[in-house]
């Protein structure tokens, strides 16, 4: 129901169109600096990542990013009105009222349907934000019908994944190192990751978030997906990969010093990649510990971590 009210919510295409001509404009910049690789064809999977003097939302990979990029656009053109209003109101004023023109200024101090307009127009503005901004918030909020679900767990400092519905295994996923990646992902030092998040293309993805330590955050800018992992509390939000490809984020709440050892990647393949996957996954993480919140697995983790996170520095 809600996925419907969400599609129903996204204005025009004329917001896609814009939001285009902004990302292109960026990549355009970006390209001219030689500061980014040649831009993917549309069949090529995508990469979900920043560009260099990229401006503007991250590429959109999913619905709930595309849902993102409409209320954006929709605010930005709101903004653009108000300020050209504003800009234009001042420059008349300034011409119209100058000394030389009017030589004796007006002592009119009250005007009550002025004063009217100028309270209730601005309350309508943020009446047409404020719908449209909740109605983004809840369809983020959860899915009606998950497809795949996740746990995701931030630890200090990795991520730890679990697939309870596909096998029930569970894994952790660790930044690779500079020497790790080949000469030509090297940009993607402090974002790609030795066990990447798998996803099937078009799958509603429902995630799960806990926390074992402190608060983490688990953010897909691509996706559109934002949650905090918090200890002692699950909470839930979802995402959906409509293109094929490997969409990158990071944890993005301060939590430590290894802060910056919570890349996250996650890749979206066709079904049946999936389900080999998930079946590769099972036998090859079968040592992993079954449930992410095992006690004797907190109790151990802190001296764990910190004893790996140090060893990978
Ligand atoms: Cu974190």
């Amino acid at each position: 129901m809600a996925r419907e009210r969400g599609h129903g919510m996204r204005a025009s295409k004329i917001w896609h169109h814009g939001a285009a001509v902004t990302f292109g404009a960026a990549a355009f910049a970006a390209a001219m600096l030689g500061a980014m690789p040649a831009i993917a064809q549309e069949a090529a999977p995508m990469i979900g990542a920043p560009v260099t003097w990229g401006v503007g939302l991250q590429q959109s990979g999913g619905v709930v990013k595309d849902a993102i990029h409409d209320f954006n656009d929709m605010v930005l053109y709101i903004i653009i009105a108000i300020t050209a209003f504003v800009a234009v109101l001042m420059l008349y004023i300034t011409w119209r009222y100058r000394a030389a023109k009017n030589p004796t200024a007006s002592r009119t101090s009250h005007n009550t349907v002025l004063e009217v307009a100028w309270t209730v127009v601005p309350v309508l503005i943020l009446l047409v934000i404020a719908i449209p901004s909740f109605r983004l918030i809840y369809y983020q909020d959860r899915v009606p019908s998950a497809d795949v679900t996740i746990n995701v767990q931030g630890r200090q400092w990795y991520w730890h994944y679990a697939y309870p519905e596909n096998g029930n295994f569970a894994f952790d996923s660790y930044p690779l190192t500079e020497d790790q990646l080949p000469a030509d992902q090297r940009h993607l030092f402090r974002l790609a990751v030795d066990n990447p998040l798998v996803v099937p293309i078009g799958a509603n993805v429902r995630v799960i978030t806990s926390g074992q330590d402190v608060i983490h955050s688990f953010f897909v800018p691509s996706l559109g997906v934002q949650k905090y992992t918090i200890p002692g509390r699950t909470l839930e939000t979802w995402f959906r990969a409509d293109r094929a490809g490997t969409f990158y984020g990071q944890c993005n709440q301060i939590c430590g010093t290894n802060h910056w050892f919570m890349p996250i990647v996650v890749r979206a393949v066709p079904r049946a990649e999936f389900d080999t996957w998930a079946a590769d996954a099972r036998t090859r993480f079968a040592q992993a510990p079954a449930s992410p919140t095992a006690p004797a697995d907190i109790a151990a983790a802190p001296i764990d971590t910190n004893l790996m996170a140090e060893a990978r520095r």
